[in-house]
């Protein structure tokens, strides 16, 4: 499949699977799982296909189950009545966000906010928050101190390929990088 094919399925893998399934006709079971099958046959594609869109994808962000027979979304999802079921788990002391100059005053008053998704996304790269800044502009970073907020009873999960997931930042644990 030439690599522009991969990219447009990929992109309507991430937007049904994460924010659209009712579109297309899709359902999505309590843990964001689908039916292979049905994609096959709602996205038009085959199964080589598909097989090749999740092992390929640049940031892993889809997953089969054991049986192979459905498919999710590893992260990113603003559904709300989805619920992976990850485990919370302990992060690096420091993660980072990366986010652009014109959020920032509403950032340092209001904390990070996970705005249309489930989840605030941060990472525990430097590189990786510098991309995902960088999709809106000049990109900012922030760091995140994870240790202040665990001890202070928040919680912390990294999906299946290793965003982490936090429900809100508040702005005494961010400084700018
Ligand atoms: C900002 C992509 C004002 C936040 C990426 C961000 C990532 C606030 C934007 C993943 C705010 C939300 C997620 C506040 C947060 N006031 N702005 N209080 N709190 N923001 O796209 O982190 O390709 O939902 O800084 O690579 O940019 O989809 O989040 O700029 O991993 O797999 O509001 O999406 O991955 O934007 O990106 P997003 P994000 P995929």
């Amino acid at each position: 499949m030439d690599n522009q094919r991969l990219i447009n399925i990929s992109k309507k893998l991430s937007y049904h699977l994460r924010h659209g399934p009712e579109k297309i006709g899709l359902k999505l079971d309590k843990n964001g799982w689908a039916n292979v099958e049905a994609i096959l046959s709602k996205l038009h594609i085959t199964k080589t296909e598909l097989e090749e869109c999740v092992s390929k994808n640049n940031k892993q962000r889809f997953a089969f189950d054991e049986s192979r027979q459905k498919i999710r979304a590893n992260q990113g999802h603003s559904i709300k009545d989805v619920d992976l079921e990850l485990p919370t788990t302990i992060p690096p002391k420091i993660l980072y966000h990366g986010t652009v100059e014109r959020f920032l005053d509403s950032i340092m008053s209001d904390g990070l906010r996970p705005m249309s998704r489930q989840h605030v996304h941060l990472s525990d790269s430097i590189e990786t928050a510098q991309k995902v800044g960088s999709r809106r502009g000049n990109a900012i970073i922030l760091k995140v101190d994870t240790v202040g907020m665990i001890e202070d009873g928040m919680e912390f999960r990294v999906s299946s390929n290793g965003v982490w997931l936090t429900a809100h930042v508040p702005s005494k644990y961010l400084s700018k990088y």
